[in-house]
């Protein structure tokens, strides 16, 4: 038993589906928490045009009733509002009206390749399903897999860390669930007040060049149960899967966990958590079940498991390719120099992809739980856990 997730749907069709198939039944969903998951993933200073006309909402069109799923898929909807205003454009069957072809790729899209590998004549075709409106119906597969994971006791928050040149501090201790208390009435979604002034000034000034602007954030899950993912098979490994579950976002380009690339320059006897058993435990230690960490260089993860600490995921976004400037192409149909396609755009989705990479860190931790503890029902599912708690001694 594993948990999937399948999204359909291009970016200005009618709307958006996520299938999720492989939740225990019994589990209850909360409405609210799922649509207000929907509406974080549209905040975020420096977003374009198009989140005016979106109000998204998760809508459950089977597999739950009375707010508990039943055990087969579920099927969630999300409506692009804007369809209307694309009708013609977007049909699925086809209009009357004469729609012109895009023939203009931009550099950094799936635009040109697209066309050549699925034959197609009309960069259209390519940039709809390419889009990062995409990551509308991640979002709403992940409010299950969250649903799923906060029944186990495991919490998912997110934080803008970097956007463009501007960092944010290093944090002092190890983050806790109540630190991100607030954290998305900020318009960047960034920890530190004045770093959050610095980011928005940036965007601002940015944007006013015509520039698009890239970022980090990090993902940090709480309470997490040691064992979750395998040593024994590369495929197993949690590291593995959720580092292809992030790149697998649209214009991400880097994941590292715990202390990641500065790692490399680390002396190995400084780049390991040592572990210290409990009558050593000393002010700060995080409690992994029977032993206590004072670091977090791993960042949560030994072998491909998880191992009772915090998992601590960061991602890196690129400033995305569609650009008020518009950058130089060619024109697919001639061959000759053009200019790249300009569009509506957001100018800055750093904070937004937050969201997304929670979403995307649900659904593999949820798969691997339902991997490692079965259960057609979600009493089933915590009976198990319990089991395996009091076999490896484990409290949080
Ligand atoms: C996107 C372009 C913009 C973004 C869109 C992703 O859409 P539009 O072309 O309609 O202005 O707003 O993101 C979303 C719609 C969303 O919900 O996040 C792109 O080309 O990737």
């Amino acid at each position: 038993m594993s948990l999937t997730l399948s999204t359909a749907g291009e970016s200005h069709g009618p709307g958006l589906t996520a299938l999720v198939e492989g939740l225990p039944a019994g589990l209850e969903l909360d409405r609210d928490a799922m649509n207000r998951d929907m509406a974080r993933r549209q905040l975020g200073f420096g977003r374009g045009g198009r989140m005016k006309i979106e109000t998204d909402t998760a809508e459950v069109r089977s597999g739950v009733r009375h707010g508990r799923t039943l055990g087969g898929p579920v099927a969630l909807w999300v409506v692009n509002r804007d369809y209307q205003n694309w009708e013609e454009r977007m049909n699925p069957w086809p209009v009357e009206a004469e729609v012109p072809p895009v023939h203009m790729p931009r550099p950094g899209h799936a635009d040109m390749v697209g066309v050549w590998k699925y034959g197609h004549d009309d960069v259209r075709n390519v940039l709809e399903r390419a889009s990062a409106r995409e990551t509308a119906a991640r979002v709403a597969g992940g409010t299950l897999a969250k649903a799923f994971l906060r029944a186990l006791g495991v919490e998912i928050r997110s934080h803008v860390t970097q956007i463009g040149p501007v960092h944010a501090p290093v944090a002092t201790r190890p983050l806790q669930v109540a630190d991100f208390e607030g954290i998305d009435d900020d318009p960047v979604r960034t920890l530190d007040a004045d770093t959050s002034k610095a980011m928005v000034k940036h965007i601002t000034v940015e944007r006013k060049a015509n520039e698009s602007i890239g970022g980090a954030y990090e993902v940090l899950t709480f309470g997490l149960h040691p064992g979750i993912g395998s040593h024994v098979s590369w495929q197993e490994r949690l590291d593995g899967r959720l580092a292809q579950a992030i790149c697998s976002i649209q214009a991400h380009k880097g994941v590292e966990f715990g202390d990641g690339f500065t790692l490399a320059e680390t002396p190995g006897s400084q780049a390991q958590d040592e572990i210290f058993g409990v009558e050593d435990t000393e002010d700060g230690d995080v409690h992994t079940g029977a032993v206590r960490r004072r670091t977090n260089h791993a960042g949560g993860l030994e072998g491909g498991m998880t191992n009772g600490n915090t998992l601590v995921v960061r991602a890196a976004v690129k400033p995305i390719p569609t650009i008020t400037k518009p950058l130089r192409s060619v024109d697919l149909s001639t061959g000759e120099p053009a200019k790249a396609l300009r569009e509506r755009t957001d100018n800055c989705v750093v904070p937004a992809a937050g969201v997304v990479g929670e979403a995307m860190i649900a659904m593999v931790l949820a798969a691997a739980y339902r991997e490692k503890f079965g259960g057609d029902h979600i009493d089933d599912v915590k009976a198990a856990v319990a089991a395996y708690e009091a076999r490896i001694g484990w409290t949080r």
